[in-house]
């Protein structure tokens, strides 16, 4: 049994993962740098161990250094949490060499999904649908124009070793095939020190749904149904909720045991994330699987009442499976908003600086997995999310309306954030139809969308200066401060109609 847990990871999912191991009677101890020394995930750890100045490269990235703090702090284990060292098959290994728990899937898991050409193959000897193309290395143009000439263009070159859209080429037409094949290989190679690439016919308007699965070491495998992550700007999501609003029971289920297929072609333990590709005709195409807990799995946990951190503890620790597939039934909804310290009327641009207000929503079915406090300077060194507020409801429209109430209530002054991105999509006819896919930014999304709230707060803030200037002479209070309240009195009259 697990006793003590190093968190390998800071914010917000460092202290989700503390919790769950809290409950679990399990010790914590965190890692982290010089620029997090102050953070909630820091003071909420049993132990706290800094391993290097701000920089990912010279801490959080540093895998024998975080092995070294688990044995000189009598851990037993190393949880990841996503990004970082999450799927580092050589990471993976080493804490295994070193005797101790890596809560996540064997290293040789890792490392086939981390090739997507291994994947395909694995996926492929267990039948599960992929878009046509190559399931091979890409060896000459000519093997391309033989492939192009059954799928047609368009096309995309894809690198073995990418993923997450990293290292994709679309290819419109046979007079770019040559170049973009060259390029996409040299690209390859110095991004990722491989120059593997395949082809894959394009689709178009794709829905992006991914498939939650849960194995133990003793060959159970179960799927925690689909997350739609569709909402999302340059590979980063936004807002994901579960279920999907397009699936039918039967392709649910259809993709459900595709997931579990591809996680047994490698074996796999731990939670892991199965994507899928969606087109307009409900066709599914297996991608990619992430072989890590993501960002977005409360709104599984949410739909299911599971606790997946849990769960991967107890997998790591050679437990067996509570229940079965048959067990597992979706209830009710879940719809999760990223809150990034991102300006989204100016292009999604990063915004750093003081957390001066910080106040979370509250009440039934709001969730806030955030890992700042208020007075807090947002670094520039790491991921821009803050926060994420994830909203349950019986039905998508009593979850969508909650979600909307609780980004009302949600005040943060000193940073931009996504908030009022995600309070223009929930209110879009094609967001609330259902009717999306991952082109929904680009095609509805414009700065000015947002503009009637800056005229809001700006009317709130004219307003009170000139109460304030009527009854005392002069501003007495910070205006940044006093507005705020009011600003979002207006908001709710507008959202709540
Ligand atoms: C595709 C595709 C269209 N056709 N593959 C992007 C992330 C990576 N996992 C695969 N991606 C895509 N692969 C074929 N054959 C479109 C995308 C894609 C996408 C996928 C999921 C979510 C958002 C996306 C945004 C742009 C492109």
């Amino acid at each position: 049994m697990i006793k003590k847990i190093v968190v390998a990871n800071r914010g917000e999912i460092a202290l989700r993962i503390m919790r769950s191991a809290r409950e679990l009677g399990i010790a914590t101890v965190a890692v982290f740098s010089e620029a997090d020394r102050l953070m909630p995930f820091v003071q909420y750890a049993d132990e706290a161990v800094c391993i290097g100045p701000a920089a990912s490269s010279q801490s959080y990235l540093l895998g024998d250094k975080i092995i070294a703090v688990a044995k000189n702090t009598g851990a037993d284990a190393i949880h990841p949490g996503y990004g970082f060292l999450s799927e580092n098959a050589k990471f993976a290994q080493a804490v295994a060499d070193a005797g101790l728990v890596f809560i996540g899937p064997s290293a040789a898991s890792i490392e086939i999904m981390g090739s997507k050409l291994a994947a395909k193959q694995a996926a492929q000897r267990f039948g599960v649908p992929m878009v046509p193309g190559t399931e091979t290395p890409l060896r000459s143009v000519e093997e391309a124009r033989e492939v192009v000439k059954k799928t047609g263009f368009p096309i995309l070159i894809k690198a073995s070793a990418g993923g997450g859209g990293k290292g994709m080429r679309v290819v419109q037409q046979e007079s770019e095939l040559e170049e973009q094949i060259r390029l996409a290989k040299s690209e390859a190679l110095s991004a990722f020190g491989d120059d593997a690439v395949f082809i894959e016919k394009y689709v178009g308007a794709p829905r992006h749904i991914e498939i939650q699965v849960l194995g133990d070491q003793h060959g159970h495998c179960v799927y925690l149904f689909e997350r739609e992550c569709s909402i999302q700007r340059r590979h980063q999501k936004l807002i994901e909720e579960a279920p999907s609003s397009c699936l039918t029971p039967a392709i649910r289920a259809a993709m459900g045991q595709c997931a579990v297929d591809v996680a047994r072609a490698c074996n796999y333990y731990g939670a892991g994330t199965v994507e899928f590709l969606v087109d307009e005709q409900l066709n599914f195409y297996f991608l990619e699987m992430n072989t890590r807990l993501q960002v977005e799995h409360p709104v599984t946990e949410m739909i299911t009442g599971l606790d997946l951190v849990k769960e991967q503890i107890r997998i790591a620790e050679g437990g067996k499976l509570l229940f079965t597939q048959e067990e597992l039934q979706i209830n009710g909804h879940a719809i999760e908003l990223r809150v990034c310290a991102e300006d989204p009327a100016n292009n999604f641009l990063p915004d750093t600086g003081q957390l001066e207000t910080y106040i979370r929503p509250q009440g039934y079915g709001v969730r806030v997995d955030d890992g700042y406090e208020q007075g807090m300077d947002i670094p520039i060194y790491y991921d821009p999310m803050i926060a994420k507020l994830i909203a349950w409801g019986a039905d998508r429209e009593e979850a969508r309306k909650r979600l909307l109430r609780a980004i009302a209530e949600y005040q943060v002054t000193g940073i931009r954030t996504t908030l009022p991105f995600g309070e223009w999509a929930l209110q879009q006819p094609a967001f609330i139809e259902g009717n999306f896919d991952t082109n929904f930014i680009s095609k509805y999304f414009t700065p000015q969308a947002l503009e009637h709230l800056n005229e809001d707060a700006a009317r709130a803030a004219a307003i009170l200066a000139a109460q304030i200037w009527q009854t005392a002479g002069q501003p007495q209070v910070p205006v940044t401060a006093s507005t705020n309240g009011q600003a979002s009195q207006w908001k709710k009259r507008k959202i709540m109609r």
